[in-house]
């Protein structure tokens, strides 16, 4: 089924984003079948999670939690009822308007974001590292009108401020022991809010991509979007329950983390916590302080926290999900042994808006990322855009309920093409069991010699050895080969960065996959260049000036 036009019955007095939608020729092919999604023609997304989840009678239900915070799903539904009203009665919010939001993840940035939308309004989450210059980019391609934004981060959007006149009003939030002059406002406010009757089609939620080069693209996702996602993995491959509370590090103003932090939870009555600082050091503490069932975050992240399960156990711990970078065999193994929880790794991406490959955890395998989701297909192609027999390297392509649109980009034409969304990921079919495993980046793929070879299989391979903390490959430009494998090591304490040790890591590469992908040069770093949700930075590293030891 081809998706109905988006123009009938919008509930957007502001029509921005209507009109910026792409054009129905260069949208991605939608499917519902085989799921028997119920997705009405009018739905708000938090009206359908938040307040039917009152009226299934979870209203003392445990919802949102974070320092000092503990909110029932009567109190959450009643915090986001007022600030609503304090959006559309004390701000002029209208329907359609882009509200940003700005700030570390806690129950009260969930709440301004249910609230936008429930309101009617575009939420705009941006992450908390985000400087001026960045804001003002996102501020002005998105038009945003309106910003809630935690007052601890408040300067860098009074700069942005200064260079964006779509933005004309700015409240400040603070945290439950010190609250700032939102919650005042939202005082004053009746706790009941009547959702804004959107429709399906209306769009709920701008998510800027985490990209790593370029200007950044706006992808848009409609009420509807974020149910299908809900109806997707979270039921077929997640299976959480209402006694699940989750726990986890990517922030609100990734996907990932609105998902598997705050929607998924919603969707099944869990509860949720929020925690403003996340760091694997952080996280391990939290789960077992908060007794955490459900873990999301990063492989670096479970990679980290692995070794440090011992002095701090999660017993509770029973379902662990990783995304956002391919998750090395390796790491699903050591966290396994450490915790005996088998990971559930799946690829999503910012365009899809959450996981679309993913394995339960009795059927995950290492070095696979699974099967596609029930409710997606997924293909892959070669350059003539013909579907590639298992076993052959090429394009990944994936098409379902949800697919991208982005805000007035001609890179949509990049991203979807005869109807299938190409993530820009190389994968290839495992002819066997028919996982689908992941290669490189497409325009990561290393090409040595006239082999192909993928970063991240040798990285995984160096990630085996016990003197190997973290590591990054990328190819390095050679005059015999085109190009040549360059290994970035960062070691274990107690371990040092010489000759012989370049040495041993080659060697230990080589008995571990075919030789020809060893690394020919091997420097040793501190630490890697990351995202801030979590992802290696290669072309930083493919940046880097000298040629490697
Ligand atoms: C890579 C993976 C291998 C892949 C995301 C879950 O990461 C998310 O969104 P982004 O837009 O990046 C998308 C790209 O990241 N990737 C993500 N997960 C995996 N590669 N294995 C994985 N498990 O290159 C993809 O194209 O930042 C992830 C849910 C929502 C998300 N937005």
């Amino acid at each position: 089924m081809a998706a109905e036009a988006p123009t009938q019955a919008s509930a957007h007095v502001d029509r921005f984003a209507l009109e910026r939608l792409p054009p129905a020729a260069a949208l991605p092919e939608f499917v519902f079948d085989g799921l028997g999604l119920q997705l009405p023609p009018r739905l708000n997304a938090t009206a359908a999670l938040l307040d039917a989840a009152v009226v299934r009678g979870l209203g003392e239900q445990p919802c949102l939690l974070g320092e000092g915070v503990a909110w029932s799903y009567a109190q959450t539904q009643a915090q986001v009822d007022r600030i609503a009203g304090v959006l559309v009665r004390q701000l002029g919010l209208v329907a359609g308007n882009r509200v940003l939001l700005r700030g570390a993840n806690t129950p009260m940035l969930a709440a301004c974001m249910l609230a936008v939308m429930k309101a009617g309004g575009i939420a705009v989450g941006t992450m908390p590292m985000l400087r001026a210059r960045e804001l003002a980019t996102i501020i002005d391609k998105a038009q945003i009108s309106h910003a809630l934004c935690d007052a601890r981060l408040a300067d860098e959007l009074a700069a942005a401020r200064q260079l964006c006149p779509s933005l004309h009003t700015v409240r400040h939030y603070g945290t439950p022991a010190a609250p700032g002059e939102l919650e005042a406002a939202a005082a004053r406010e009746p706790d009941h809010f009547e959702p804004v009757d959107t429709a399906a089609t209306d769009v709920a939620l701008l998510a800027f991509t985490s990209g790593t080069t370029g200007v950044p693209k706006g992808t848009m996702h409609f009420h509807r979007d974020l149910l299908a996602a809900c109806a997707c993995w979270p039921p077929h491959v997640l299976r959480a329950q209402a006694s699940d509370r989750f726990i986890g590090s990517p922030p609100l103003a990734f996907t990932f983390g609105l998902g598997g932090l705050l929607l998924f939870p919603l969707a099944v009555g869990a509860s949720t916590v929020l925690l403003e600082k996340a760091s694997p050091e952080a996280l391990l503490p939290a789960v077992a302080r908060f007794g955490a069932t459900v873990c999301v975050t990063a492989p670096t992240s479970y990679r980290a926290m692995a070794a440090l399960v011992a002095q701090h156990p999660v017993p509770t711990l029973r379902k662990c999900v990783s995304a956002g970078e391919a998750l090395p065999a390796a790491t699903r193994t050591l966290w396994r042994q450490a915790t005996g929880v088998e990971i559930i790794d799946g690829i999503g991406s910012t365009e899809m808006f959450h996981i679309f490959i993913s394995a339960r955890e009795d059927q995950a395998r290492g070095g696979a990322t699974g099967l596609p989701v029930p409710g997606y297909r997924a293909a892959i192609l070669g350059d003539d855009g013909r579907e590639l027999p298992p076993g052959q390297v090429g394009r990944l392509a994936v098409k379902g309920p949800t697919g991208c649109k982005y805000l007035d980009d001609p890179r949509q034409a990049q991203y979807v093409q005869d109807g299938w969304n190409l993530t820009g990921d190389a994968y290839l079919v495992d002819p066997v069991d028919g996982q689908f495993v992941y290669q490189a980046r497409t325009d990561d793929m290393i090409v040595s010699g006239g082999y192909n070879i993928a970063g991240p299989e040798v990285e995984a391979a160096l990630l085996l050895h016990p003197a190997v903390a973290e590591c990054g490959v990328v190819g390095a430009p050679d005059e015999a080969r085109g190009m040549v494998v360059k290994a970035f090591v960062v070691l274990k304490p107690g371990h040092e960065g010489s000759a012989e040790m370049a040495a041993a890591l080659q060697d230990f590469v080589k008995q571990t996959i075919a030789p020809y992908k060893y690394p020919r040069a091997v420097v040793f770093r501190s630490s890697l260049p990351r995202t801030e949700t979590g992802k290696l930075q290669r072309f930083r590293l493919k940046q880097e000036p000298e040629a490697g030891s």
